[in-house]
């Protein structure tokens, strides 16, 4: 689907309504529409970039900030080339500094557009485009004070108002307390449940952009997955329901990880998780860190971790200081996007004779096929009902046991320790309505066959 049926989808599809005999939540079609994008890049770049920090303090000089040969058409089409579905930028980091021209604080870039630049560089490669919009400001004076909330709302509106459709906008938890704030030089401590006041700014973001999806901590559409290593928990339900660390209501910056890892089997929303986790130790460029950019194996197991226990991998992929990525990290993308290509390359459950009986699904084989990974899809419009899938195989005339999953939901991936050969298959699904599977795949790593 490319980029604008996209966007038109998820603001325009009608809601479903509760499929009968089954009470769990459902996603909305905005969530369902985002489901596709199973691995999408976060650009981390901003004042860190050039003062080697990962939290800045507030106080720097915009001058600063000078890459010298931005190529956002570049980092885009790279990033969209290796397989990325969809790219979100730090308009404004916990420092302040905003990326864009704006209209509520001089701390900002002045003639060039950097959100424009890769707004634009987006649009031009039909994937969408989304923001990051700290809520912490360590350059504001306001902040901690109310005025603050408008001009972040202010700051909200300009970004979900000029630069065309948003899919995602990204709100962090995090929260230091000390910084700058216009020169005052203290600690601000908020009320993480009251300052913001967030239902009202997520009714701003739905007026203004009603096919994005909003994620925080406790979503209201995404929710973070409870650690930024970019794995998520096994099982990993879609449905959630947040809990603060310490028992009592959540809020962005305040849920029990361990609970946002898993998700909450019934939970009463439907909040699938994002698994945030950058190529490099930090979330910004480093020269120090070009030797420490994860490998194409372990980004592959990231994935595994995160698309292939329902969630969506968020991988940042920081730009340097000339407002270009560096050649280690296209190097290690370009090497996952192999290994994902070797691992999935053909279907061979394709044209397989299913018969169903029950809960039990056999899959007759066209011939005895080898494989090591299977992926499962549930149709989730109509909820995530399975329980728990035995997957069997007839080996020499016998059924065995190949392995066995509990939660599906959008994506699993299983990944089977040895190579299994076989004609016949069959799933034996625990599920609390009737069982709603999409599809069967089964795949031979390709690398590993040579
Ligand atoms: C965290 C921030 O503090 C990091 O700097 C980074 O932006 C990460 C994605 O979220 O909470």
């Amino acid at each position: 689907m490319n980029r604008r049926d996209f966007l038109a989808v998820a603001a325009q599809a009608p809601l479903l309504a509760a499929p009968r005999g089954f009470t769990g939540a459902l996603p909305s079609p905005r969530q369902r529409n985002r489901q596709k994008l199973e691995l999408t890049a976060f650009l981390h770049f901003g004042m860190n970039t050039f003062t080697d920090r990962e939290w800045g303090l507030g106080d720097e000089d915009p001058s600063l900030f000078h890459p010298e040969a931005l190529d956002a058409d570049g980092i885009v089409g790279s990033l969209a080339d290796a397989g990325i579905q969809g790219v979100i930028l730090t308009c404004k980091h916990h420092d302040g500094f905003c990326l864009w021209p704006t209209e509520t604080t001089t701390h900002s870039v002045k003639g060039d557009d950097i959100v424009l630049a890769f707004s634009n560089a987006a649009r031009k490669r039909g994937i969408p485009f989304g923001v990051y919009l700290s809520p912490w400001d360590r350059n504001n004076a306001a902040y901690g004070k109310p005025a603050y909330i408008e001009i972040y709302r202010h700051q909200l509106t300009e970004l979900l108002t000029r630069y065309g459709p948003i899919y995602e906008v990204w709100h962090d938890g995090a929260n230091g307390g000390d910084g700058y704030y216009g020169g005052a030089r203290e600690k601000r401590v908020i009320d993480k449940q009251t300052y913001y006041d967030w239902p009202r700014t997520w009714e701003l973001v739905r007026q203004l952009q009603p096919g994005a999806v909003i994620f925080s901590d406790v979503g209201p559409d995404l929710r973070w997955v409870g650690n930024e290593d970019g794995t998520a928990g096994d099982p990993c339900w879609a449905t959630y329901d947040p809990v603060g660390e310490d028992g009592g209501l959540a809020s962005p910056g305040n849920v029990r990880a361990k609970d946002s890892m898993t998700g909450t089997r019934w939970g009463s929303q439907w909040m699938p998780a994002e698994c945030d986790v950058s190529i490099r130790p930090g979330w910004f460029w480093h020269a120090a860190e070009n030797v420490k950019v994860k490998t194409p194996g372990q980004l592959l197991d990231l994935y595994y971790k995160s698309v292939g226990r329902c969630a969506s991998l968020l991988l940042n992929v920081p730009p340097n200081r000339k407002g270009q990525l560096s050649r280690e990290d296209l190097d290690s993308l370009r090497g996952f996007q192999k290994l994902r290509q070797a691992a999935m390359s053909e279907n061979l459950a394709a044209g397989a004779d299913l018969k169903r009986s029950g809960k039990t699904w056999n899959y007759r084989l066209k011939s005895p096929r080898a494989f090591d990974l299977l992926r499962l899809r549930e149709k989730t419009e109509f909820g995530q009902r399975i329980e728990r899938v035995e997957i069997e195989a007839r080996l020499r005339g016998q059924w065995s046991s190949a392995g066995s999953v509990t939660s599906v939901g959008a994506c699993r991936l299983l990944r089977f320790p040895d190579v299994i050969t076989t004609d016949e298959l069959r799933l034996k699904i625990t599920a609390s309505a009737e069982p709603r599977l999409h599809e069967l795949e089964l795949f031979r790593n390709q690398e590993s066959r040579s």
